[in-house]
C-alpha cells in the first residue's frame, strides 16, 4: 500500500509518465501541442469530477472549467454522482474519444488499476487531482494536484487544543467525529492525522466517543450528529471533515436545544464561504482551510504532460488554519 509521502520519491513513474505523454502526442498526430495558438489543434481534457456534494466540490468545479476556458482547452466534462463506477465509464469513454490527457478526482482510494492499465495501453496519460488513489503500479498516473489532508487531520488536532483553551474549557474532551465518504482520500486522512496528534499528546484527556461517515453532505451531517446527540449527549465537541457536514451538525444541535461553538465547540475543514459566515456568527470555532481553486495549476500540469516534460510527482496546495477571532476580517476576502 502506497501513502501520500511515497508519492514525492516516486521518480521513476514521472519519467514513465513523460514517455507516455510523448507517446500521446505521436499518437494523435497533434499538429501543435500549445494550447490557444491559434493554429494547431485544442488539447482536449477528459475530467472526470467527483460529484456535487459540498461547497468545495462547487468552488473546485468552477475552478476547472474556468481555468480549461482560460488555457483554451477543450474540457470533457463529467460528473459522478460520487459512484465509482460512474467515473470508470466516464474515463472509459475518454479513453475512446482518445482524449489527450485525463484528470479525476477519485472518489474513493481503491479499485483503479483496471481501468488506469486501460488508460496506458491507449498511452493517455492521467493527472490525478484533489483525491489520491491507492496502486500496485505507480506508472499508472502522471502526478497529484492537492491536499495534505493528513497533514489537515494533524491542523485540525491543533487548532483544536486553541479552540478549547480559547474557550476555557476545563475536564474531559468528548469528541463527535463526522467522517468524509467512506474509502475517500480525504476522509482516511483527516482521521488519520488527527488521531496521530491526539495519540501522542492527549491519550489521557481527548476521546472520540462517536464517529461515523456523513458523506461530506450537510443532509448527512445533520443526520448523523442528530443520532450522536441522541446516543452521547455530553459530546463537547466536534471535528467534522468538512464544513458542510458541520453546518448540517449545527443544525442538529440547535435542534436538540444547544449552542454550536459554545456547548459543542466545532472545528471543520474546508473554509468555503458558508464556513466562514457560520464562524463568524461565534457557530463554528476554527477553520482548518483546504483550497478547492486546483483549476489554475491542474492546466498548467495538463499542458507540460501533454509536452512530455517531467513534473513533480505530487503537487502540493498552500493552506492556512483560521480562529473564530479572525472570520470577520477574512470573510470579504474569501474567494470561495
Ligand atoms: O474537503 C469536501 C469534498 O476531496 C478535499 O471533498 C475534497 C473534499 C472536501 O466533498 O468538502
Amino acid at each position: 500500500m502506497l501513502n501520500r509521502r511515497n508519492f514525492l520519491t516516486a521518480a521513476v513513474g514521472v519519467a514513465a509518465a513523460g514517455g507516455l505523454a510523448a507517446c500521446a502526442k505521436e499518437d494523435e498526430g497533434s499538429s501543435s501541442s500549445s494550447a490557444g495558438d491559434g493554429g494547431g489543434k485544442k488539447l482536449t481534457l477528459g475530467f472526470s469530477q467527483v460529484g456535487s456534494e459540498s461547497g468545495w466540490r462547487s468552488a473546485n468545479t468552477d475552478s476547472v472549467k474556468a481555468s480549461a476556458k482560460e488555457a483554451g482547452y477543450k474540457l470533457q466534462f463529467s460528473d459522478a454522482q460520487q459512484k465509482q463506477e460512474n467515473q470508470i465509464s466516464a474515463i472509459r469513454n475518454f479513453i475512446a474519444q482518445k482524449v489527450d490527457v485525463i484528470a479525476f478526482s477519485p472518489v474513493v482510494v481503491t479499485g483503479w488499476d483496471a481501468v488506469l492499465k486501460e488508460a496506458k495501453a491507449k498511452k493517455i496519460p492521467v493527472v490525478l487531482t484533489d483525491r489520491s488513489v491507492e496502486t500496485s503500479d505507480e506508472s499508472l498516473y502522471v502526478t497529484l494536484v492537492g491536499s495534505d489532508f493528513t497533514d489537515e487531520g494533524r491542523r485540525a488536532a491543533k487548532i483544536l487544543e486553541k479552540v478549547l483553551e480559547t474557550a476555557g474549557h476545563k475536564g474531559a474532551v468528548k469528541i463527535a467525529q463526522l467522517e468524509g465518504t467512506t474509502g475517500a482520500a480525504p476522509a482516511i486522512e483527516r482521521a488519520k492525522g488527527f488521531k496521530e496528534v491526539m495519540d501522542a499528546d492527549h491519550k489521557d484527556d481527548w476521546k472520540i466517543v462517536a464517529s461515523q461517515t456523513g458523506d461530506f453532505t450537510r443532509a448527512g451531517g445533520k443526520q448523523v450528529m442528530a443520532a450522536f446527540l441522541q446516543s452521547n449527549p455530553d459530546i463537547n465537541v466536534l471535528y467534522a471533515h468538512n464544513d458542510d457536514m458541520g453546518l448540517g451538525a449545527i443544525q442538529a444541535i440547535e435542534a436538540a436545544g444547544k449552542k454550536p461553538g459554545k456547548d459543542i465547540l466545532i472545528v471543520t475543514v474546508d473554509g468555503v464561504k458558508d464556513g466562514f459566515v457560520a464562524m463568524s456568527e461565534g457557530k463554528i470555532n476554527a477553520i482548518v482551510e483546504c483550497n478547492p481553486l486546483l483549476g489554475p495549476q491542474l492546466m498548467e500540469v495538463v499542458q507540460k504532460v501533454k509536452d512530455g516534460e517531467t513534473v513533480e510527482r505530487w503537487i502540493k496546495t498552500k493552506e492556512s488554519d483560521f480562529m473564530q477571532a479572525q472570520a470577520k476580517d477574512a470573510l470579504p476576502t474569501r474567494k470561495y
